[in-house]
């Protein structure tokens, strides 16, 4: 008898339980705050960071291009590139564990992009690889500079990039300015105020 009462009563705290689940919002996890992801400390604290062996201009935290106080990333998005030696990268590794919705929103430009002598395109892509970096789970190009093409790019303020689709886990959230060709034509490239955002909130 005993048993048959903790049966039933365990029956009716499961319907409640799934009653709840669908009636309620499941309580969320917080999105994680990057670290000093609008560069203010002046240098690259909390980021992982990898510049050409030999840039145009380095890879470097200053005042160009800022648009979020007053730091921001510069690259001269040009050097000697070449296979083994094609990407210049700030990345940081979040935890999105328990999180089912995220986005990346950031401030980018790349005033411009003379590849006239190139052969391939230089491209400015946003990946997002497993925490500490690996094959990646996502990517996408914002900005192409076709080879042999003078191009502008930007400036864009708050742009909004989802990666829910590989939320739920930890990541490396990495910006990548790939340079797969020596020294063939100069360009400059920004990139401030990184925030993680939910994309269902408006
Ligand atoms: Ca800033
Ligand atoms: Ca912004």
């Amino acid at each position: 008898m005993l048993r048959m009462i903790q049966m039933v009563a365990g029956m009716a705290m499961l319907s409640l339980a799934m009653g709840c689940g669908s009636s309620s919002p499941i309580p969320g996890v917080p999105l994680p705050s990057l670290v000093n992801g609008s560069f203010e400390t002046g240098d690259f604290t909390g980021w992982v960071t990898q510049d050409l062996t030999d840039p145009l201009a380095p890879l470097a935290v200053g005042p160009s291009g800022a648009t979020d106080g007053v730091s921001g990333v510069q690259t001269g998005f040009d050097g000697n590139g070449g296979p083994g030696n094609d990407s210049i990268f700030v990345a940081q590794d979040v935890d999105l564990t328990g999180i089912a919705s995220a986005a990346v929103r950031f401030d980018w430009a790349v005033p411009f992009c003379d590849v006239d002598l190139a052969g391939l395109d230089r491209v400015f892509s946003l990946v997002i690889e497993p925490a500490g970096g690996g094959t990646p789970l996502f990517s996408q190009a914002i900005h192409t500079c076709p080879g042999g093409a003078f191009t502008l790019g930007g400036p864009v303020d708050n742009a909004v990039i989802d990666i829910s689709s590989v939320a739920g886990q930890p990541i490396r959230i990495k910006f990548l300015w790939f340079v797969p060709e020596d020294f063939t034509g100069p360009a400059e490239a920004f990139l401030d105020d990184v925030v993680l955002i939910d994309p269902l909130v408006p």
